[in-house]
């Protein structure tokens, strides 16, 4: 094959964009609001602890399909781990070697990958370590890392995004020593509750609506029902007037601005792989595809407050690109404080610091990645190609003008390395850009110190359309020559057609 790829800027970018018919208007959600269930009772999901002999813990986990009533009288296909949809929130130690027997009943290949989790590659459950119909995976692998929420989700080559939207994901959190010590609210469901937070679109037949728009495969998929542990925008009753909430972005494509709608304070007090040195107090807080932070919210004025997300309005001149980067207000859970019990909990003043060790005078190997949408030649070749990507080792969506080609190692590391990456996007649409098997530190936005919640370990960092993004992280001591990490867009259709990447640590 020999056409022309040209990168996608600002300036040609409407224009093809046009000639390919994808400025048809975005539809909103397919099914009539009538269905929308106003009522629905916040879940908490299942938490699964395993079963433990000393230090050793073994889950066991069924990929499966089923069915699932988001709307009332309405059932939909979905895909789960051990129910119907999602999976049950795994809960561990750092130290333990958990052992996760894995079998698909599904009949397509797919994978587990344990999101943020430092790990051997050939355990880490991406693309290569696929699970066929009637296989049992089972990885096993020690917890060296600090109390954080993490989590797990399908990561099944070109499938990923399908998968994972179907349900294919669930949260893994992970205790220490001294999180205990902390005296934050710690009671499962009670005063400390899991939140994954999903936008899905369904069909008029009640089916989950994937790929059914003009600009899904650009935009990564969107839709206006949110969903919070599977419940269409659910009321939580709080049991305590001091609430802990673990809020998780498992959508495939859209960022969030967090805030409650009466703008009141909270703090945040982790972000993906841990906590923070201190509570940052806020009222708003930006979540990614793939990110985490936990919050602390005080409810003892006993209201009801809608936790919501703020519009955003996309920066940039071209319509295209003002699109692509802005988002409506949404709902996604009231709180209903009326029946708390006062909370014997205070927010701390101080958290603590992390112990991993990150100097950037210590790093010995600068990368630089560049977040692309190259464009075929020619408008409708840009559409053919979108729809054919995969197949070939040539898409619109790259890093360093290259898309995913599993046979390709991009490049290795050393074990026991820092490194210092520097992520910049030419494309018109912010990208949430995660790395495997690392935790990482944001060193500077655009030269700039990231915001203070931001100051934590990560695994997940969003680069804005022209931004330049560093980051500093320390590979482990694991290595394997042959199996390669992946380094990623977690927009999972952008990943799906080819955002992504494989180095090896040697
Ligand atoms: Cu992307």
């Amino acid at each position: 094959m020999s056409k022309s790829i040209t990168k996608i800027t600002r300036r040609n970018f409407v224009k093809a964009a046009a000639t390919a018919g994808l400025l048809i208007p975005f539809s909103p959600s397919l099914m009539a609001k009538s269905i929308v269930n106003k009522g629905n009772a916040f879940v908490v999901p299942p938490m699964d602890t395993g079963t433990r002999e000393g230090n050793q813990v073994t889950f066991n986990l069924s990929i499966n399909a089923g069915q699932t009533m988001f709307f009332n009288g309405v059932n939909t296909p979905t895909l789960g781990i051990n129910q119907n949809y999602l999976g049950p929130v795994l809960r561990a130690k750092r130290g333990d070697t958990v052992k996760i027997n894995v079998t698909n009943k599904i009949n397509e290949v797919t994978t587990l990958h344990w999101h943020g989790m430092t790990l051997p590659a050939n355990m880490d459950g991406g693309p290569h370590q696929f699970i066929k119909l009637g296989q049992t995976w089972s990885p096993q692998f020690k917890i060296r890392q600090e109390a954080s929420t993490l989590w797990y989700h399908s990561h099944a080559l070109h499938k990923t995004g399908p998968q994972v939207y179907h349900g294919l994901a669930g949260l893994f959190i992970v205790d220490d020593e001294s999180s205990d010590l902390l005296g934050l609210p710690s009671e499962y469901g009670v005063d400390d509750i899991p939140c994954t937070i999903q936008d899905r679109r369904f069909n008029r037949d009640g089916s989950l609506s994937y790929l059914t728009a003009m600009p899904d495969r650009m935009m990564g998929m969107q839709g206006s029902t949110i969903l919070v542990n599977g419940v269409v925008t659910p009321t939580l009753k709080a049991k305590s007037t001091l609430l802990r909430l673990r809020l998780h972005n498992g959508s495939n494509a859209r960022t969030y601005r967090l805030a409650f709608s009466d703008a009141r304070l909270f703090h945040i007090i982790a972000s993906d792989c841990g906590f923070l040195p201190r509570p940052f107090q806020t009222n708003e807080v930006r979540l990614a595809a793939a990110e985490r932070v936990e919050i602390l919210v005080d409810v003892s004025d006993k209201k009801q407050i809608m936790l919501k997300s703020l519009a955003t309005s996309g920066g940039g001149m071209m319509p295209m690109m003002r699109m692509m980067n802005s988002s409506p207000e949404m709902n996604i859970m009231l709180i209903d404080a009326s029946q708390a019990k006062q909370s014997p909990r205070k927010i701390p003043i101080e958290l603590r610091n992390n112990t991993l060790a990150l100097n950037p005078k210590s790093a010995v190997t600068r990368r630089k990645f560049d977040l692309q949408m190259g464009m075929m030649g020619g408008g409708m070749g840009m559409m053919g190609n979108m729809a054919g990507a995969g197949n070939s080792g040539t898409s619109m969506f790259q890093i360093n003008s290259k898309s995913m080609d599993i046979k390709r190692i991009d490049f290795q590391t050393k074990r026991n390395t820092t490194e210092i990456w520097e992520i910049g996007n030419s494309s018109p649409m912010a990208h949430p850009f995660h790395v495997h098997n690392v935790q990482f530190r944001i060193l500077d936005r655009n030269g700039k110190r990231p915001h203070p919640s931001e100051s934590g370990l990560k695994d997940v960092v969003l680069v804005q359309s022209n931004e330049k993004v560093r980051i500093i992280m320390k590979f482990p001591e694991y290595s394997d020559s042959q199996t390669p990490y992946m380094y990623h867009c977690h927009i999972l259709e952008h990943e799906d057609q080819g955002m992504m990447g494989q180095f090896v640590v040697v």
